[in-house]
């Protein structure tokens, strides 16, 4: 039967982009983390949307499931096939056009292949911002961004991938085509289509091409790095700051010293140019459409409120763009250093800013006291409430086993303590196959049944990327 299947892909997009052999597959089946690698049928490269609808017609033909794929970037396993061989990966890669820039109406229209540097680049090249940004700009894909409701270094200004869309092209689990790339900005015609696909991590539909808002570029822009002592003095930090720059705080990333110590371990040459290596380094980006001085003003003015009143004890502005980019490059290199130390227990954790510092001070002292040596990797978007609250095990003590003994402990305990302060297991990254038993559990009975009555009325056969996010 198999073969008879990938006869009939192989007429849908052509020998070319039908892949099965081990070598040409391999790269698709293991997800960037290393955690997860699946077997697939095939690997499937489709060049438009009606490839996309006439593939998922001959799947549902045959009940094959369909695992659809991006950048493959995603950190929890959402895009790897299970270990059947008999589910293929949909890879949109090939599906990489802008389709539009509508310069009045401030949207650009593309395909849902297109990698999320080039859409940046393309925006800039016409004078605009496309304001979402992540460490994995170079390889995640637009549609990838939408199907995990992305996040990253903007959302405190522009929010997240969500709030960015207006409208999209999806395909059914049927092997239909709902068109709705519209640039609306109102539309209360009824249920929400749109931002039900969204964050569905590929469960729901196939995302082949969207429309997302575009925003006039800054025309200055200031870039700092502020040393405060502890978690309170930089949420005092973070309010001053929305008090007194309001629209024109675009970044508030916090890093935590143990975070910036990977860094340093790993990376030696990108050294932290604040003093004495403080508990918090925190990363403050101000955007205007106004002259340099008047931000480079109000920046000064409030550092010089924050000395005074004793929140923070050291900061230094970045004098030219070169910087600027070494500091957000410092930023953006944790995950890696992470990814070079070994494998982690990560947690991308949200609570809201009223709880946040009881969330860190009661949660460090449960793991310090439980496991005494671990290095708690603390960073995050800070002014969106969201940490990546990463365990690695201690200084010389390998990963593999240290995971395997204490994982599901520890999840436990820093799961226990979002739900105390009233927050969500996941605030950026998605569920995928990694946080799908914890699921119900968060979500309440009620929700968790109605995300699978949605899950059963758009997907009936249980084809699109089955086992993920909810099970049916
Ligand atoms: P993939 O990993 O390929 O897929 C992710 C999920 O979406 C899967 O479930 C897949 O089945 C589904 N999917 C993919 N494409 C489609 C489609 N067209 N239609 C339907 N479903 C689809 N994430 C953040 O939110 N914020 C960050 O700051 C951030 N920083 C990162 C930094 C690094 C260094 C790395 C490696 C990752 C980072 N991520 C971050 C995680 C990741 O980049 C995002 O989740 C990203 O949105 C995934 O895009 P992708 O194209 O790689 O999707
Ligand atoms: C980031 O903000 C990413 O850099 C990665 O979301 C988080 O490594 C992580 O846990
Ligand atoms: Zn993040």
């Amino acid at each position: 039967m198999s073969h008879n299947i990938i006869t009939e892909l192989v007429s849908i997009v052509g020998n070319s982009y039908v892949l099965t052999a081990q070598e040409d597959t391999a790269p698709y089946l293991t997800d960037w983390r290393r955690r997860y690698t699946g077997k697939a049928l095939a690997v499937l490269l489709p060049s438009n949307t009606e490839q996309v609808a006439a593939i998922v017609k001959l799947c549902a033909h045959h009940n094959i499931a369909i695992v659809p794929q991006g950048g493959h970037t995603g950190f929890c396993g959402g895009a790897t096939p299970d270990n059947s061989g008999k589910q293929v990966v949909l890879n949109l890669k090939r599906m990489n056009h802008i389709l539009e820039i509508d310069a009045s109406n401030q949207t650009i229209s593309l395909e849902a292949g297109c990698i999320l540097q080039s859409v940046q680049e393309q925006a800039a090249a016409q004078g605009f911002l496309f304001p979402l940004n992540l460490g994995a700009k170079g390889s995640c894909m637009i549609g990838g961004n939408l199907a995990t409701n992305a996040g990253g270094t903007n959302v405190l200004r522009y929010g997240n991938t969500r709030d960015l869309c207006l409208g999209l092209e999806v395909v059914t689990a049927q092997g239909e085509i709902w068109h709705g790339m519209k640039g609306l900005r109102k539309d209360n015609t009824g249920y929400d289509l749109r931002d039900l696909f969204v964050g569905s991590e590929g469960t729901l539909g196939i995302i082949t091409g969207a429309v997302m808002k575009l925003y006039p570029l800054p025309i200055s822009q200031w870039t700092t790095l502020i040393a405060t002592q502890d978690i309170a003095s930089t949420i005092a930090l973070l309010n001053l700051f929305q008090k007194r720059a309001t629209s024109l705080l675009t970044g508030f990333e916090m890093m935590a010293q143990e975070s910036l110590a990977l860094n340093e371990k790993h990376f030696p040459q990108m050294a932290n140019p604040l003093q004495g290596r403080p508990p918090f380094t925190i990363l403050v980006e101000l955007s205007d459409h106004e002259s340099e001085e008047h931000v480079r003003q109000l920046l000064e003015s409030i550092l010089e409120e924050a000395f005074e009143a004793g929140v923070i004890s050291d900061a230094v502005i970045a004098s030219n763009l070169t910087q600027a980019n070494s500091f957000w490059h410092m930023r953006e290199q944790i995950t890696l250093a992470q990814a070079t130390e070994g494998a982690n227990l990560k947690h991308d954790i949200t609570v809201p800013l009223s709880t946040l510092e009881s969330f860190i001070t009661e949660t460090d002292r449960l793991i310090r006291a439980q496991y005494p040596g671990v290095r708690i990797i603390n960073f995050g978007h800070l002014g969106d409430g969201n940490l990546h609250y990463n365990i690695a095990p201690p200084e010389g003590v390998d990963p593999q086993t240290f995971n395997a003994a204490n994982e599901k402990r520890v999840h436990e305990l820093v799961y226990g303590q979002v739900e105390r302060c009233g927050g969500s297991i996941s605030a950026e990254h998605g569920v995928g196959q990694l946080k799908l038993e914890g699921l119900r559990a968060h979500k309440g009975a009620v929700a968790h049944d109605l995300m699978k009555t949605l899950k059963r009325a758009l997907d009936p056969q249980n084809i699109l990327n089955p086992h993920k996010v909810v099970s049916i």
